[in-house]
């Protein structure tokens, strides 16, 4: 009981804190264009996040994965689409996600995996070796992909002092102490 009124105080305490939003521009350096950075808060120091009941969603859509890159929270379930009039398969050859397979499906069914800890996860399917996906398990809620032009914008962050971690398919992951007060920007510039 005494729990219970706890967790309520601290609810209550956590929703009064003022909030922001993280915003700003990764610079991709040598690819075509700024798109498919991932730009995440790391892990909080004696702060964790219950999963999500929201499951999130991946494609398999003339032929490619959509999206390309599907930032998530650690503990999320996705589910693996087929929207094509082929055969796809999903399976993931990195550890961090028990180098799952999920088998062979056809048009307008799905399959789903739990990804239960920090991961990036390269996605292949077996029937087309050219295709590659990437799903990125990050261990807060506050996430967010890049648009062609480099910009992101992660709502509803906390005010706090957070390390910002941003990461690519191809390109030096990198990473910043960043204090966020209110509506805050940081830019970033990767490459090769
Ligand atoms: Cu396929």
């Amino acid at each position: 009981m005494k729990l219970a009124l706890c967790s309520v105080l601290a609810l209550g305490l956590a929703g009064s804190l003022s909030a922001g939003e993280l915003h700003g521009k990764v610079a991709c350096k040598g690819v075509r264009n700024s798109a498919d950075a991932v730009v995440y808060i790391a892990a909080i120091p004696g702060k964790t996040f219950a999963a999500p009941a929201k499951h999130a969603e991946m494609d398999q859509k003339n032929l490619v994965f959509a999206p390309h890159v599907l930032p998530i929270q650690v503990g999320t379930t996705v589910d693996f689409k087929n929207d094509d009039s082929v055969l796809h398969n999903v399976f993931s050859p990195d550890a961090c996600c028990n180098r799952f397979n999920l088998g062979t499906w056809p048009k307008g069914q799905s399959r789903s995996y739990t990804f239960k800890n920090e991961c990036q996860a390269t996605l292949l399917c077996k029937v087309h070796p050219e295709m590659e996906g990437f799903i990125v398990a990050v261990p807060t809620p506050y996430y967010a992909v890049t648009k062609a032009d480099g910009s992101y914008v992660i709502k509803n962050v906390p005010d706090g002092q957070f390390t910002v971690k941003v990461w690519h398919p191809t390109l030096k992951a990198t990473q910043k102490a960043v204090k966020v007060a209110g509506n805050t920007q940081v830019d970033f510039e990767i490459a090769r």
